[in-house]
């Protein structure tokens, strides 16, 4: 779903590959922090509240009370993510970029129970904070063309990169179940990450493309994460020489998951740990303010990001905004 999606990783990667670390010539460092808001549970594109999803869930089940049925929906997310970034200029066209995330992640549920009577019983509950290092990234990144070497109007660059499974991906709550698979730490997988970026100058704005796609496999527990593909137009635009205002539009794809072993599925428990309600389509609106620390390479970038529209498959909780800050450092 969308957690593990434009927040979690390649969100990361495609901030820093149109930031100014990316710029640096020998090594950049960067501190990056996010913070998703997930309240809006989507039916497709339509917006429902938690406790429709209840009484839809409550009508499928059978007139005569049974032992132990349950069911639990997702009434808020917040994601939290701090990321160490380090880049590396191995040639005049040869960068590798490095990223180290550190995720926290906090969820409210409404659970429904049926009483021994046949009643619904409904009560908000707070799941214990998952958090720890997330999965890192090594890419490489090769500037393919540039139209002046040392301060380019034009360039393309490519990218190749690698996500190895350093974050947990079985953190367990108190009942001894696996945490839903959005919420862990890491995916499990090693997965490849392709990259095209251009950027091009009409002065004096600076427009960028950027593409990222995510080959997703198949994890050590057996949860394979839907394939992600994103795709940001950039500009920015100097008003001053040490402030930037700029605008993005980010388009966003993720496939469907498949839990191949079923040791995350529980679909008649949990809304949230259901394949089904996988995979998403989703348009963003950025507003973004770089500030440059004066004759230094330092400089802070603050965004801003809004969904205008969102497709899930399924049901699904997805993001209702999201704040970006980082720091970054260009040697
Ligand atoms: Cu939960």
């Amino acid at each position: 779903m969308y957690a593990h999606g434009e927040c979690c990783l390649s969100r990361s990667i495609t901030e820093a590959t149109t930031s100014t670390i990316a710029t640096s010539s020998n090594f950049g460092i960067a501190l990056q922090y996010e913070y998703t808001n997930m309240e809006t549970i989507r039916d497709g594109s339509d917006s429902i509240s938690p406790n429709s999803v209840l009484d839809d869930v409550a009508a499928e089940w059978p007139a005569m009370p049974m032992e132990g049925e349950s069911f639990a929906v997702p009434t808020r997310m917040i994601m939290q993510k701090y990321t160490m970034l380090g880049t590396y200029s191995a040639t005049d066209r040869l960068q590798f970029l490095l990223t180290v995330p550190y995720v926290i992640n906090d969820m409210d549920m409404r659970m429904m129970m049926r009483s021994p009577m046949g009643m619904d019983m409904r009560m908000n509950m707070e799941m214990d904070t998952v958090e720890g290092l997330g999965d890192m990234t090594l890419m490489g990144l090769y500037k393919l063309y540039r139209d002046n070497p040392d301060a380019p109007a034009k360039k393309l660059t490519i990218g190749l990169g690698l996500k190895p499974p350093t974050g947990k991906n079985d953190e367990e709550t108190d009942s001894g179940n696996l945490v839903h698979a959005v919420m862990q730490p890491g995916t499990g997988s090693w997965d490849p990450l392709f990259l095209v970026n251009y950027l091009h100058t009409f002065s004096p704005v600076v427009f960028q493309a950027n593409l990222l796609y995510q080959m997703t496999t198949e994890g050590d527990e057996g949860y394979e994460f839907g394939d992600k593909v994103s795709f940001d137009l950039i500009a920015r635009y100097p008003i001053i020489d040490y402030i930037n205002p700029g605008l993005e539009i980010n388009l966003f794809y993720a496939g469907q998951d498949t839990d191949h072993d079923d040791r995350y599925s529980r679909p008649d428990e949990s809304l949230l740990d259901n394949t089904d309600n996988t995979g998403i389509t989703s348009v963003s609106i950025t507003p973004s303010l770089q500030v440059k620390i004066p004759r230094t390479g330092g400089s802070i970038d603050l965004k801003f990001q809004q969904p205008l529209y969102q497709h899930a498959s399924g049901i699904q909780q997805v993001a209702d905004w999201r704040a970006m800050a980082s720091i970054v450092w260009a040697f």
